[in-house]
């Protein structure tokens, strides 16, 4: 009989997957974890019932939660990621050259070590230039004395439990004091087509940033198939690629490149306003 993973979305709906092999199933300080291995998705990562990543489609998600950013931001010396336990982000981020200190703050140990033993190809642990600390990303953004960042990449859960407070206004402002000038915010938005998250979250980012840009692609891990990031900045330009940078990461990536990049920024019509 299959074994199915169901993914319960509000009480309204649910999604399925065929699991092979349940592998890894805690309850840490934060949140329930689990790893299964998937008939059609590989290696699954789950969190708190939701799907977070699989090794089948990691890529249609890391590598556009960060490659806009980091192909137009003035700088990319220095990137923060808050969350990204998993390490996908971090790797993608990593594959430019010119970055030369990664942080990533995540606020789960659990996340980051089970993603290391039963999915490694998603990280890049070894690259000297990345610090893993295991720290709450408000508390952190709140309180530190590091040097400005070029690039702030927020890639959370959905904005329930412990992620709930990375997609508030007051968050938002913290990010906005860390960045540098010609820095950019990228973070995940939510699916543009099931509720108002989406919504919420371009609101709230418009009270305080000058120029706010939801882009889009497929993920066929999350229920809704389509997903949104969205690029946050006071005066960079989403559309100014730089075309060394991109260049390189089209010599390896699987889903990004300049034609994706410029059409990912395409508003659809159901984006532009609030369903009624
Ligand atoms: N609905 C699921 C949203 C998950 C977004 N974050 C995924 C983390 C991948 N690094």
């Amino acid at each position: 009989m299959t074994d199915w993973y169901v993914e319960n979305y509000r009480d309204e709906m649910t999604y399925g997957i065929a699991v092979k092999e349940r592998i890894f199933d805690s309850q840490s300080d934060f949140q329930r974890v689990e790893i299964f291995e998937a008939v059609r998705f590989g290696r699954t990562l789950v969190i708190d019932g939701i799907f977070m990543t699989s090794e089948r489609d990691e890529f249609l998600y890391h590598e556009m939660i960060v490659h806009p950013a980091l192909c137009t931001a003035k700088s990319i010396a220095r990137v923060l990621i808050i969350g990204g336990g998993d390490g996908g982000t971090a790797r993608e981020v990593l594959r430019h050259p010119e970055v030369e200190k990664v942080l990533m703050v995540e606020i789960d140990g659990m996340v980051v070590d089970v993603c290391k033993k039963y999915m490694p190809a998603l990280g890049a642990w070894d690259d000297p230039r990345l610090e893993v600390r295991i720290a709450d990303g408000i508390a952190y953004m709140l309180d530190n004395d590091d040097p400005p960042w070029d690039v702030i990449i927020l890639d959370g859960t959905d904005p329930v439990g412990p992620g709930e407070g990375l997609f508030n206004a007051a968050f938002y402002r913290t990010v906005k004091e860390r960045l540098a000038p010609g820095g950019v915010f990228a973070l995940q938005s939510e699916s543009p087509i099931l509720d108002d998250v989406f919504f919420e979250i371009q609101d709230t980012l418009r009270e305080i940033f000058g120029h706010v840009h939801p882009y889009f692609g497929p993920v066929p891990l999350y229920s809704a198939g389509v997903w949104s990031w969205t690029y946050a900045t006071d005066d960079a330009d989403p559309m100014a690629i730089v075309d060394e940078r991109a260049t390189r990461v089209e010599a390896h990536s699987k889903t990004y490149n300049r034609e994706m990049h410029r059409a990912a920024f395409a508003l659809p019509q159901y984006a532009k306003k609030r369903p009624g």
